[in-house]
């Protein structure tokens, strides 16, 4: 639902608390780990807020019970602070994107993962309309198919984030739905766990989402989103995007490839009919004229040669559920390849520090092979690998930058 699982992953490795999750048919995931910068420290202003929070919770039919069950052994975690102000999906190029989500390996465990449930995909599709595959990817790129559900406590990051006030109104509606949820004990305090921003269970949803949308689909009388079973969490997922306009047995997009010296107009605001943008010589990766599912943009986020598609309603829709364009590929590209389709037929080219993607990995692993830890060589420059590269740089008395280029990448070979 927000910004969740890269979040997780990207945190340091210390930890007092972990959960490991079974991978049906998969290797052993590595365990989820909490990060210190997760656990609650001392904030004077943070308690102040708190008290003062608690006669508005209370005039808004939160009974003092819930409230003291709610805030027991929670408290202000400067580390979603930090995350808050660090989006992942929406900072980095689609295809760093794609590969911080939908890496081969990352697909390799889905199809693990999504095969014992694909009957319930199957029963959800058929109840609700919605596309299993999308919804199986929507449960890959949130919480990497549930290996990564966040260990973050709900009631702690939302009113952490309530108190620091940039999105105050959301996040204490989203801490005020918490309660209610401790309230109603659908869940316990200590079992309410999620994303830095307060999205929980394996589709991530955010506390007011889970109040409106979420369904007891296996029939136990429960909406558990919280433990191992996905059942709950995917249909729930299913009914918000069908109160959000999914359109039943229509795709999401297709992957396309655009005619050389295509000038036509990309972009999600620019709607046009298939045959139109048939006409203008937009074709399917896997041959054919795009098929019409009413009107349909164009997505080319590095032109007309890289990939590109063809996005239709359901994109919007999926959109919905998390507003970033790189979100909705993200998840349409893990739908495709859940459904045995295979990578993206075209290559993104140089990115902007003149470097392929391939180019980027050589350039991490090179690093870390030469003793500057470059952290996994996934072709994504982040925080680690530019601290690899400003050493290395000191090291070898070059101006320190921090900077991919071809001339470092040459430097290390
Ligand atoms: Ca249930």
């Amino acid at each position: 639902m927000a910004i969740t699982r890269r979040s997780i992953i990207l945190l340091a490795a210390a930890g007092a608390a972990q959960a490991c999750l079974p991978v049906p048919g998969g290797g052993a995931p590595r365990p989820e780990r909490l990060d210190p910068a997760f656990l609650p420290q001392p904030n004077p202003a943070y308690d102040a807020w708190v008290e003062a929070f608690r006669e508005r919770a209370l005039a808004q039919g939160i009974t003092a019970d819930a409230f003291a069950r709610g805030f027991e052994g929670q408290g202000f975690l400067p580390g979603v602070i930090e995350r808050d102000r660090n989006q992942t999906e929406f900072r980095r190029t689609t295809e760093d994107y794609l590969a911080l989500v939908a890496s081969d390996e990352d697909v390799a465990l889905g199809r693990a993962r999504v095969g014992p449930v694909r009957g319930i995909l199957s029963d959800i599709e058929g109840a609700t309309g919605v596309s299993g595959d999308v919804l199986g990817a929507i449960w890959g790129v949130e919480t990497l198919f549930g290996t990564r559900l966040g260990l973050i406590p709900v009631v702690s990051a939302t009113s952490t984030l309530a108190w620091e006030g940039r999105r105050g109104r959301f996040f204490e509606a989203q801490l005020l739905a918490a309660l209610r949820i401790i309230q109603a004990r659908d869940t316990t305090t200590d079992r309410m766990t999620g994303s830095w921003a307060g999205a929980m269970g394996h589709t991530q949803l955010m506390p007011t989402v889970y109040q409106e949308y979420a369904v007891d689909f296996r029939g136990d009388g429960r909406r558990e989103i919280w433990g191992d079973d996905p059942t709950d969490a995917l249909a729930s997922t299913a009914n918000y995007l069908v109160r959000y306009g999914w359109q039943r047995g229509r795709p999401w997009g297709y992957e396309v490839h655009l005619p050389a010296g295509f000038s036509g107009p990309t972009g999600r605001e620019t709607r046009r009919s298939a045959a139109e943008w048939q006409a203008a010589g937009v074709r399917l990766a896997s041959g054919g004229a795009p098929p019409d599912h009413g009107p349909a943009a164009i997505l080319a986020p590095v032109g007309a040669g890289g990939p590109a598609w063809i996005v239709y309603r359901n994109f919007d829709v999926i959109l919905r559920y998390n507003p970033s364009t790189n979100y909705g590929l993200g998840v349409g590209y893990m739908a495709s390849r859940l459904a045995g389709g295979g990578p993206l037929s075209r290559s993104f080219g140089p990115d902007a520090t003149g470097l392929t993607q391939e180019e980027r990995r050589e350039l991490q692993r090179r690093l870390t092979e030469a003793g500057f830890d470059a952290g996994t060589p996934d072709g994504v420059i982040g925080r680690r690998t530019e601290a690899a590269i400003r050493d290395f740089e000191a090291a070898r008395g070059l101006p320190v930058t921090g900077v991919p280029s071809p001339a470092l990448l040459a430097a290390l070979r």
